[in-house]
């Protein structure tokens, strides 16, 4: 009851912040958390609402804006350069950087398509995703969408780059054999230890480059998205 009451808490107080009356275009992300933004915003009420279009980022997201009676619109429908008034979306993990860990519901890719094109994009949180070093609260590792057909060579590299047991992630209970996401790809998650900042508090010392297994965040999205077969990361 205290996790569901504070993620309500953070995504009213989130819309009550950021969702202006005059916002015409936003972006909704994925997940449990973001059920309540939708709850806080559809209780605005229609004269305001009717004025918005509400983007969705998968199947999940776009169910729960038809539910909650708002007008649905796709990003691939605007202008190539016009951007979303604010997009709000959940986190698996949150650092004192903001830096995020984001796929646990496996729909990074639209989330991250619709939060850049988004003017603000606000996160929202509960107590249980802030955390110290990426990796830390949330260790089922770093969500990656892959296109089928290269999954195992993803699988080799990340090996090679020293994540502890990656893996593609299966859909049991409800789907034999591997979740396939909205865009009809396959997710692996790749845990990796320790996962820095710019700075290692303990040790002082920056964080590095993956030489020596230590990675700053930075680093290792740069490292994760070049390689092959990746289709996006979920930092
Ligand atoms: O997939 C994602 O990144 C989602 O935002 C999700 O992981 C957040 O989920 P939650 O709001 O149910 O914790």
């Amino acid at each position: 009851a205290l996790v569901e009451s504070s993620k309500k808490a953070a995504a009213f107080q989130a819309v009550k912040d950021y969702l202006e009356s005059t916002f015409q275009h936003v972006g909704i992300g994925s997940g449990s958390t973001v059920v309540y933004v939708v709850e806080a915003i559809a209780e605005l009420g229609a004269d305001i609402t009717s004025k918005m279009s509400f983007y969705p980022t998968g199947e999940q997201s776009r169910q729960l804006i038809l539910a909650a009676g708002l007008r649905l619109a796709y990003i691939q429908d605007l202008p190539p350069d016009a951007s979303l008034d604010v997009a709000f979306d959940g986190a698996d993990e949150v650092d004192e950087d903001l830096n995020l860990i984001k796929g646990g519901g496996a729909c990074l890719t639209q989330e991250k398509i619709v939060a850049t094109s988004a003017k603000k994009f606000v996160c929202v949180a509960d107590f249980r995703k802030i955390s110290p070093r990426l990796g830390t609260s949330w260790k089922k590792g770093i969500p990656i969408e892959v296109l089928p057909m290269a999954a195992d060579r993803v699988l080799a590299e990340l090996k090679a780059m020293g994540s502890l047991n990656p893996r593609v992630r299966s859909g049991l209970p409800g789907k034999a054999g591997p979740i396939v996401t909205d865009n009809g790809m396959l997710i692996i998650d790749a845990p990796f230890s320790p996962l820095l900042l710019s700075k290692d508090t303990e040790s002082g010392i920056e964080g590095g480059d993956g030489e020596d297994g230590i990675w700053t965040v930075d680093a290792l999205a740069q490292r994760l998205i070049n390689i092959v077969g990746v289709a996006e990361i979920g930092l």
